[in-house]
């Protein structure tokens, strides 16, 4: 999806733009308590530190867009690492593991990391569209084949007590037979190889390889960790000739859906996100002040986010950024976002009114946004991925 990118700066070259408001460097931004309140949402297109309006795409793209990175970096995420190379080798194929498909591994190398891909692809000689997610426990657990690489990086318990214990356990949130059947390829890798899901190993993944820039307090949590290896490996996916480029989506669900959010803030390859009860911190606004509070999720999972959010802890009204501000960094592209209607937790009305906040920013682009490529949908149901839920979410996709 680099077009996005690159034809905005070629207007920017011919139309010889005014030069951007230039944002304070992120250690300046004032601290949590000194914010003020305001139940307003904050703007979307107005400068945080000027009156300068961001009133066209290529305004927006130019300085608004890293206002709003900024922002959420100092105050929610962490600063994420620049960018590195991906270079991968594959290690494995399999064209008698799933029904219609070629199930491949390969090794990814960011910098001197490794991450290990399982990619599904199937069979014919078209080229599919792809769909990129974490996985929770490995890519043993995907399949019950025993050829399939065990992951050697942290298992939580919520998995099992070993990785060889949980091959299988994931089948029927990633129905792989079903996903090619619709014609898409499945990208997947455990999110362990990029930072598991843990306080007690928060040191390990990628962790241990980058350092972050910036003061320690504003350093990456784990939702920006995994977005960061999501982008990198959107961009690996982006370069493959036998797979569709131009459909490059990224799911997830609950916490991997904030992830799944974040990721296409940091990356121009993605085309489109599926975001499933992604919640509080994910689609759902802090202002909507239902579900999950910033205080619970901020005490319950410190390792998330940065050492700044926690101080909006029943302050919600103090977030200089809010959750329709990192919808309004996908457009134009594809945002669906999904709901279920037992899942008061997640804030379902909050989602949808982050997307119906984000709308302008589709508009600013000339392009559609609530109800046509932002859309927002609560499905029957509780906190949770069926296996019937994909047929909702590659028709949601294909709408
Ligand atoms: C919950 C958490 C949510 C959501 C969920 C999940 O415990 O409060 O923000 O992320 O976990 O990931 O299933």
């Amino acid at each position: 999806m680099r077009r996005l990118f690159a034809g905005t700066a070629l207007v920017l070259a011919a139309c010889a733009p005014p030069p951007k408001p230039a944002p304070p460097p992120i250690s300046e931004f004032p601290e949590p308590s000194a914010l003020p309140e305001r139940a307003e949402l904050p703007p979307l297109f107005t400068s945080f530190t000027s009156d300068d309006v961001a009133d066209d795409a290529a305004a927006f793209t130019r300085w608004r867009r890293d206002q709003l990175l900024a922002l959420f970096a100092r105050y929610q995420y962490g600063t994420t690492p620049p960018r590195v190379t991906v270079t991968a080798q594959r290690t494995a194929s399999y064209d008698d593991l799933v029904p219609g498909a070629r199930f491949e591994e390969y090794t990814l190398t960011l910098g001197d990391a490794e991450l290990h891909l399982a990619l599904v692809r199937p069979n014919g000689g078209a080229r599919p569209p792809v769909v990129l997610g974490l996985n929770k426990c490995g890519n043993q657990s995907l399949v019950t084949d025993a050829r399939v690489r065990l992951t050697t990086s942290f298992v939580i318990p919520a998995c099992g007590t070993s990785a060889e214990t949980t091959r299988g356990v994931q089948q029927g949130l990633w129905p792989l037979e079903a996903i090619v059947a619709r014609g898409y390829a499945l990208a997947t890798f455990h999110e362990s190889d990029a930072a598991p899901d843990s306080p007690e190993h928060f040191a390990e993944g990628l962790r241990s390889r980058f350092r972050p820039e910036g003061p320690p307090r504003a350093a990456w949590g784990t939702v920006a960790l995994w977005a960061w290896a999501l982008a990198h490996v959107a961009t690996w996916l982006d370069g493959q000739p036998d797979l569709d480029s131009g459909r490059l989506f990224v799911f997830g669900h609950s916490r991997r859906g904030k992830a799944a959010l974040l990721a296409g803030t940091l990356s121009a390859e993605l085309d489109g996100v599926v975001a499933h009860q992604s919640g509080t911190a994910g689609a759902a606004l802090h202002r909507s002040l239902e579900g999950e509070s910033l205080e619970l999720i901020t005490l319950a999972f410190p390792h998330w986010f940065n050492d700044v959010f926690p101080g909006f802890s029943r302050a919600e009204l103090k977030t200089p950024v809010d959750q329709h501000q990192l919808l309004a960094l996908w457009a134009p592209r594809r945002v669906v976002l999904v709901d279920g209607d037992d899942d008061a937790w997640a804030d379902p009305q909050g989602a949808k009114a982050a997307a119906q906040a984000a709308s302008p920013a589709w508009e600013l682009f000339g392009e559609p946004g609530f109800g046509a490529r932002l859309t927002w949908q609560s499905r029957p149901g509780a906190h949770s991925v069926e296996s019937a839920d994909w047929a909702l979410f590659l028709d949601a996709l294909e709408r």
